[in-house]
């Protein structure tokens, strides 16, 4: 297993920016923004000028107000393209020094799917490594579904990887029975594990994650999955990793993934050897020539308590083929 990175590396470190775009895209910002993810700034990009006035975050950036007069794009994600090229100096002078990029978006409607492909190339311009994750639409949302589609065409042929969590996945997981509560689940997982990633990079964990090798797994060329799994102390790590595996959130065989990032939260009780132990029985499933990465982390409110989250990246397949970055 890796060295650790030492406190100094963490303190260090550059700034992470989180960027989010559209209605879903703003509510996850501000859910973050709430949960105070550390040494992260927070930008909200909305076309909408009543949804931007809802949220909190560090910057909030009303984009092309001349195109859509504060309304919202309508669905079209044209107009979403246009009104991000429209803000792109404002764009550009927030993420000019950001390091580590994180872009959440709902892709279906007009003004996420337009606005993020334009701002990932935006980041990734500017050196930042971008990390994009996607909420898929509902199977009963027909129009959004075509639309998301061409989305996660056009932000993987920026960034040649998408971590897709897909709406639907959710609802045998949590229980959910309406959509509103499938998407308030979505926005929180989304949020949770974005923070979980930010802090196991600059805050001193029990096992920090170093941010280049985050970019190496994460640049991996192809789609991302991501799997989640909540269980108590008195399953074991078997218990832990399997609760994990059982729930991916994209439809997807991850058995070809070529990189992995495992994170591990638990309470004060959390040790080093028993989140190693979680990572092992995790290996099983992984090519053994998968880059590996893990950090763990211990949260106040986790005792007896253990949540597993991976994301298995470099997977390709018809719709995510190789790049040519
Ligand atoms: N996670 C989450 N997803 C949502 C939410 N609202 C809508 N969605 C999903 O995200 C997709 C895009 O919706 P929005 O983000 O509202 O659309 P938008 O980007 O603001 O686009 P316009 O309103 O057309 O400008 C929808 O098709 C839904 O699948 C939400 O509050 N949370
Ligand atoms: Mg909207």
């Amino acid at each position: 297993m890796r060295d650790l990175v030492t406190e100094e590396d963490v303190r260090d470190r550059h700034p992470i920016v989180i960027v989010g775009c559209g209605g879903a895209g703003i509510t996850t910002i501000n859910r973050l923004h709430h949960l105070q993810a550390p040494r992260a700034r927070t930008i909200a990009v909305d076309t909408d000028r009543q949804h931007l006035d809802m949220v909190q975050a560090d910057s909030r950036i009303l984009i092309a107000r001349s195109l859509t007069r504060g309304l919202g794009a309508g669905g079209s994600p044209d107009i979403g393209r246009r009104a991000a090229e429209m803000a792109r100096s404002t764009l550009e002078a927030v993420l000019e020094d950001a390091e580590l990029c994180f872009l959440t978006v709902g892709l279906g409607g007009g003004t996420g799917t337009g606005a993020a492909p334009v701002v990932a190339q935006i980041a990734k311009d500017r050196g930042a490594t971008v990390i994009v994750v996607v909420g898929y639409p509902l199977n009963k949302e027909r129009e959004s579904l075509a639309r998301a589609e061409e989305g996660v065409a056009a932000l993987y042929r920026v960034t040649g990887s998408v971590v897709v969590l897909d709406n639907n996945r959710l609802q045998p997981r949590n229980q959910v029975r309406t959509h509103g509560q499938a998407f308030t689940a979505m926005d929180q997982l989304m949020a949770e594990t974005i923070k979980a990633i930010s802090e196991a990079i600059s805050e001193w964990s029990l096992i920090n994650i170093d941010i280049d090798d985050l970019r190496a797994v994460m640049s991996r060329d192809g789609a991302a999955v991501m799997l989640v799994g909540d269980t108590d102390r008195g399953s074991g790590a078997r218990g832990a990793a399997r609760a994990c595996l059982s729930h991916p959130l994209f439809d997807i065989d991850y058995h070809g993934a070529t990189g992995a990032l495992f994170h591990i939260t638990g309470g004060s009780d959390l040790t080093v050897q028993a989140a190693e132990e979680v990572v092992r029985e995790l290996m099983y499933e992984l090519d053994p020539m998968a880059d590996l990465l893990w950090g763990a982390r211990a949260e106040p409110g986790f005792e007896g308590c253990v949540r597993v989250m991976a994301i298995m990246t470099g997977i390709r397949s018809a719709r995510f083929p190789r790049t040519t970055r």
